[in-house]
This record gives structure tokens, C-alpha cells and sequence, in this order.
């Protein structure tokens, strides 16, 4: 069929990503322009960021620190290649990396997403363990309900049923973690709850099944996101840190939506004072403006790689837009940003109001658990029987035509604002989100 160029609205072309597409083009939500805490619709209303984007806009909208040096970096050099050759900002940005990241966490290496993220740091696991002498480590842990992107490693490993059972076999050597979702004994905590520590002894069980000196690393969401927003139970990574030490296991946060201030600290390890061996960005890195992100490496870890002769490539993975000039500028502008105006600190000194105007919902129809942490938020609802997600999804409707933004993944609402938000705008996102569960079926 000829394309209509005639008709700028056809929608029929984008195949959306992770969207309903039919009901989206019977019914779109558009977007078309964005400046602090909201966004403004196709049909000029205001719509309050609950969600900062996707998780991403830590420091909102149209920051015009992160807009010049976008702008002026296009216009000095636009691009660079990432491969044998360098450019200052992208070496710049790895030392504010390194400077922002707790202590044992200082090389970087550059991605374009969160996903790339996760394959970039399963790969330096399996290829560091072979530098190491241990080749035979080649097996990777993941968890129940984990997400850690979309590409085959990362969908291996990760927990979402809809996102592997589609999509074949997947990678081999992978085996899972129990998730940590006890609602009959953490239902309606604030922060981290208190059962379920246990869950990472499980980890003992999978590493006997195999053999310690088959797995290389694990990787875990210090608080998964994706799945709906749960919170690590109290002791629990300390374990899985105390397992994976025991047995030689390389331990990977992926930070992609806890990394720069989500919770209240630049990095979740540093918030749960428990150190893993490497850690996956992105997102907020560049105020989710520009694809990137990074993964984080102890020294131990890259220096491993450093042997041999020194005209060799040491490691066989780099992508064309590694450290690109645009993202690199975008990200030391963003990471400016955050430290001119103490954002992560101010997550932490609003995350109590967050939380008491969260819970506050407690009493709303359908709800059946809350969760809580730093400026992230989830509401659980009752799935109406036989129609699964169908009840979060309508109020994700009706929120967005009341103005304002939330994200839905199967019946759980999940909240996570940039952290510039005002007390006024908490009570807007839950006034609204109260109005709206009083009146959903
Ligand atoms: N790891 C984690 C922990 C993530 O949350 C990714 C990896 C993949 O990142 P990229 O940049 O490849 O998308 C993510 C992404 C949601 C939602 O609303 C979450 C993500 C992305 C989009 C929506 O739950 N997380």
C-alpha cells in the first residue's frame, strides 16, 4: 500500500514499543512539548510527570544547562569515533562518573541504553573470569520478576514472563533467584520490609546445583522496578553480597532506574550501604535527553583486562555511539545539574512526604498493598477477575485526562517523579490518583 504523505496525523507506520498500539492510534496520547514538571499535550493541556518519563527525567524538563550544551556540543563536534580515537568529553564525563560513584567504582564503560548496559557488564563478567584463570565460570544468576532490558542476555536473566516466553530459548547457563514479593508479610510497608531476607540463601541452593566454579556473576535490581516496584527485604543483599563473595561470584546491580538520586543517594549500593561489583546505567544519566548509559567497574575488575600486548584490544565490545560527544555533553550538563541544586539530597528530604501522601491511599477501593521508597511509589490494585492489568490500565486513562502521568505494569501503578517535584505537586498526583480509584469498576 502507498504511503499517505499527504496526512501527517497517520499513525499507521510506528510500531510502537511496549504499547498497545491498536487502542493507542484508535485513541493517541500525545506529546508535543515538556518544561519542568509537566508535559503538554497535542490538545494544549498539562499533564503533571509522575513518572519522569520513563523513569528518567531526574531532573525534569527543558533544564537549559543540559539544552546549551546540546545545542553548542552538535555544533562544535557532532560526532567523534568511539573506537581508537577519543574526544574530551567522554573521558570528562567517566571521571565525574567515577568521582559521583561510591568508592571501588572507578572505570566506566559507555552504552547507549540500559539494556546495552546489562550485556556490556554480563559480557565483562564472563570475559573477566577467563582473565582471571576461572574460564569454567561462564553460568549467570538472575531473578523471578527481574528486568534488565530487552536484548537476549538481559531478557535471559531477567524474570518477566511476557518479555522471555515469546522469544525462544533464550541464552543457556542462566538459572533464577526467587523474587522477593511476600505480601501477605510486607503488605503496606514503608521502605524495606522486614521478611524475606532469607530469599537470598536460595542462592546457596543454585550455586551447589551447578557448582560454585560454573557461575560467574548475578544480577539483581537492588529494587526492581519494572515489575512493579519491589523493595529489597532488610538483610536480603547483604546476603546475596556475602554468597556471591563466598563462592568467587561477581554481584551486579543494575541501577538503570535507582542510579542518580531515584532513592535519595546517587547510587542505590550506596543507599543500602552493600557494594556489588559492577553496576548498569542509564536513564538518568542525561536526564534520559540523549541514549546513554554506562556501566560502572571496580578497578579489580578492568585491571584484569590490562595484560598482554599493549597494541591488543583488550576487550572485544564497544558500540559506534560508545561515549558519543552529544550524550557525553548532555550527561556532564545533567550531572551539573544535579549537583548545582542538590537534587538527590532533596529526593531524600521529600521522600517522607512522598511516602505519608502515598500511603494515604491506603484506604482507596481495590487497593491491596503500597510500596514505598526514595521518590518511588507503587500502588497494587485487586485485578478485576478473568482481566488481568485491565484496572491499572484505566486508571492510567483516567489519570492522564484528569493531567496527570502515571505507569501501569499489571495491576500495580508505579510512580517515580522527577525530583524536583513540590509538595503541591504531590498532593496533585495523589488527589488525582485518589479521585480516580474512588471511581474505577
Ligand atoms: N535495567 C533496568 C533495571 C531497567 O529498569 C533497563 C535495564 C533497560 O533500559 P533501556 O534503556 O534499554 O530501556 C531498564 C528499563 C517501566 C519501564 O515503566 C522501565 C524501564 C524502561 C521503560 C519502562 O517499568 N526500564
Amino acid at each position: 500500500m502507498a504511503l499517505d504523505r499527504s496526512n501527517p496525523n497517520d499513525l499507521s507506520a510506528f510500531w510502537m514499543p511496549f504499547t498497545a498500539n491498536r487502542q493507542f492510534k484508535q485513541n493517541p496520547r500525545m506529546f508535543v512539548a515538556a518544561e519542568g514538571m509537566f508535559y503538554k499535550t497535542a490538545d494544549g493541556r498539562d499533564v503533571l510527570d509522575g513518572t519522569a518519563g520513563l523513569w528518567c527525567c531526574n531532573a525534569g524538563h527543558k533544564r537549559p544547562r543540559i539544552v546549551e550544551a546540546i545545542q553548542a556540543q552538535a555544533a562544535e563536534l557532532d560526532y567523534a569515533p568511539a573506537f581508537q580515537m577519543g574526544h574530551p568529553k567522554a573521558f570528562e564525563l567517566a571521571t565525574r562518573l567515577r568521582d559521583l560513584a561510591p568508592e571501588p567504582f572507578d572505570h566506566v564503560f559507555f552504552t547507549n541504553s540500559g539494556s546495552e548496559s546489562v550485556e556490556t557488564a554480563l559480557k565483562i563478567a564472563i570475559a573477566y573470569q577467563r582473565a582471571i584463570g576461572q574460564g569454567t565460570r561462564t553460568r549467570l544468576i538472575g531473578r523471578e520478576r527481574g528486568y534488565h532490558g530487552v536484548n537476549f542476555g538481559g531478557v535471559s536473566v531477567g524474570g518477566i514472563v511476557n518479555n522471555r516466553k515469546y522469544f525462544g530459548a533464550l541464552l543457556t547457563g542462566v538459572d533464577h533467584l526467587p523474587h522477593t514479593h511476600l505480601p501477605d508479610q510486607n503488605a503496606f510497608t514503608r521502605g524495606q520490609p522486614e521478611h524475606g531476607a532469607y530469599l537470598a540463601e536460595d542462592l546457596e541452593r543454585i550455586v551447589a546445583l551447578h557448582g560454585p566454579e560454573t557461575v560467574a556473576a548475578v544480577i539483581v535490581e537492588p529494587m526492581a522496578g519494572s515489575t512493579g516496584v519491589l523493595m529489597p527485604p532488610k538483610g536480603y543483599l547483604e546476603k546475596l553480597r556475602e554468597i556471591c563473595t563466598k563462592h568467587g561470584i561477581l554481584l551486579i546491580f543494575d541501577e538503570v532506574i535507582t542510579g542518580f538520586g531515584r532513592l535519595g543517594s546517587s547510587f542505590a549500593a550506596e543507599h543500602f550501604g552493600v557494594m556489588p561489583d559492577m553496576i548498569t546505567t542509564a536513564k538518568g544519566l542525561t536526564n534520559g535527553v540523549i541514549p546513554m548509559g554506562a556501566v560502572l567497574a571496580t578497578g579489580a575488575i578492568h585491571d584484569a583486562f590490562m595484560q598482554g600486548p599493549e597494541h591488543m584490544i583488550e576487550l572485544f565490545h564497544g558500540y559506534t555511539y560508545s561515549g558519543n560527544p552529544i550524550a557525553s555533553a548532555a550527561g556532564l550538563a545533567t550531572l551539573e545539574t544535579y549537583r548545582e541544586e542538590g537534587l538527590f539530597q532533596r529526593a531524600a528530604d521529600m521522600a517522607g512526604y512522598w511516602e505519608d501522601g502515598l500511603h494515604s491511599l491506603a484506604d482507596c477501593p481495590h487497593v491491596i498493598d503500597i510500596r514505598n521508597m526514595g521518590l518511588i511509589g507503587a500502588v497494587e490494585l485487586e485485578p478485576i477477575a478473568g482481566e488481568p492489568t485491565k484496572r491499572a490500565f484505566q486508571a492510567f486513562l483516567d489519570c492522564y485526562e484528569k493531567g496527570v502521568l502515571i505507569r501501569t505494569t499489571g495491576d500495580i501503578i508505579a510512580m517515580s517523579p522527577p525530583l524536583i517535584i513540590e509538595k503541591a505537586h504531590i498532593d496533585q498526583l495523589f488527589g488525582t490518583l485518589r479521585d480516580v480509584l474512588m471511581h474505577l469498576d
